[in-house]
């Protein structure tokens, strides 16, 4: 390794929710730590991947959507993603190629461009689900934000179907200023893995509980006891209402059931060892607008 040109630093993944900045993430890194699902404000927490390669090092961020905040845990979460902005070298803005006849920048897109006021940082423009498009759309979308906005790079890619991540992945020894390696080369997060494991159960809640259920749920990991070739994992469901919690436990706890096993594979796949995960269910009323319990679930205030 050439230590006087190696590069390391911080990357934000910023852009609307959905758009696909956890699918992204996880491709980049080969491995799933953020969760993804077809609805919005899936992502509330910062989770950070991290790239080694022979000449850079790459601590990738991924943010949730931004968004009008709405509650207490909104704010909290939009001023995670203000706080990543300032401290990252390089940042790569996801959107969507327009749908079919339109040529109109989208709203989501204009609020985040404006209410960051991205300011002289490199900025990367990222076209994802190329896939879903046509060559036609693709194109229109790249010149008609690039006539509005100043961006250092543009590149159409997919991050389902792999198509455009090698032309991402030079940006980093090209935009990333010189420094040393702040992680070992094998690190591929630094998000404690309590905190991952916390949320593939809340992915699962997310992807299979309908309607407003998946928005006010926490997952709050009680004890995580290492055995010689086991993981016991005891975790608590916090939901705002009596009959939020009914929806969650299912039909004779089949919900919590169907949660459970779906969530266990994947923290099994990610820890390399067997898990017994215990989950409860909880009220905490109203939640997501008060301070102290947001703070206790995980979501401190930046401010504080
Ligand atoms: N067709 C297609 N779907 C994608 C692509 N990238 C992400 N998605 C899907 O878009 C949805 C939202 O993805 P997610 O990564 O959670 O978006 P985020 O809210 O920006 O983090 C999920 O259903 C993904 O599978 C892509 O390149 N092509
Ligand atoms: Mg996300």
């Amino acid at each position: 390794m050439n230590q006087s040109s190696f590069k390391s630093g911080f990357v934000t993944l910023l852009g609307r929710p959905n758009v696909g900045k956890s699918t992204l993430l996880n491709k980049l890194i080969g491995q799933q730590i953020s969760i993804t699902a077809d609805k919005p404000q899936t992502t509330r927490n910062n989770i950070r991947g991290i790239i080694t390669e022979e000449s850079y090092q790459a601590i990738i961020l991924d943010t949730p959507g931004i968004h009008l905040p709405k509650n207490e845990l909104h704010k909290r979460i939009v001023n995670y993603a203000t706080q990543s902005i300032h401290d990252s070298d390089l940042i790569f803005f996801l959107t969507e190629p327009f749908p079919g006849q339109y040529n109109t920048i989208h709203n989501g897109d204009l609020s985040i461009i404006e209410h960051f006021k991205l300011p002289d940082q490199k900025i990367i423009l990222v076209i994802n689900k190329i896939d879903q498009s046509n060559p036609e759309s693709v194109l229109k979308t790249i010149g008609t934000l690039n006539e509005r906005f100043n961006f250092t790079e543009t590149v159409p890619i997919s991050a389902l179907k792999d198509k455009g991540l090698d032309t991402l992945k030079t940006f980093f020894p090209k935009y990333l200023p010189q420094g040393i390696p702040l992680f070992e080369a094998d690190q591929m997060t630094d998000t404690p893995e309590r905190v991952i494991v916390g949320e593939f159960v809340r992915e699962q809640i997310m992807r299979n509980c309908f309607q407003e259920v998946p928005y006010g749920a926490a997952v709050v990991i009680d004890a995580f006891k290492e055995e010689k070739r086991k993981i016991n994992i005891f975790a608590t469901i916090f939901v705002e209402k009596e009959t939020h919690k009914r929806i969650i436990i299912g039909k004779q706890g089949s919900m919590l059931k169907k949660v459970g096993t779906l969530s266990r594979q994947k923290i099994e796949r990610l820890l390399g060892v067997d898990v017994y995960l215990s989950l409860h269910v909880k009220v905490a009323k109203n939640w997501i607008n008060n301070p102290r319990k947001l703070s206790e679930f995980g979501y401190s205030d930046l401010k504080a």
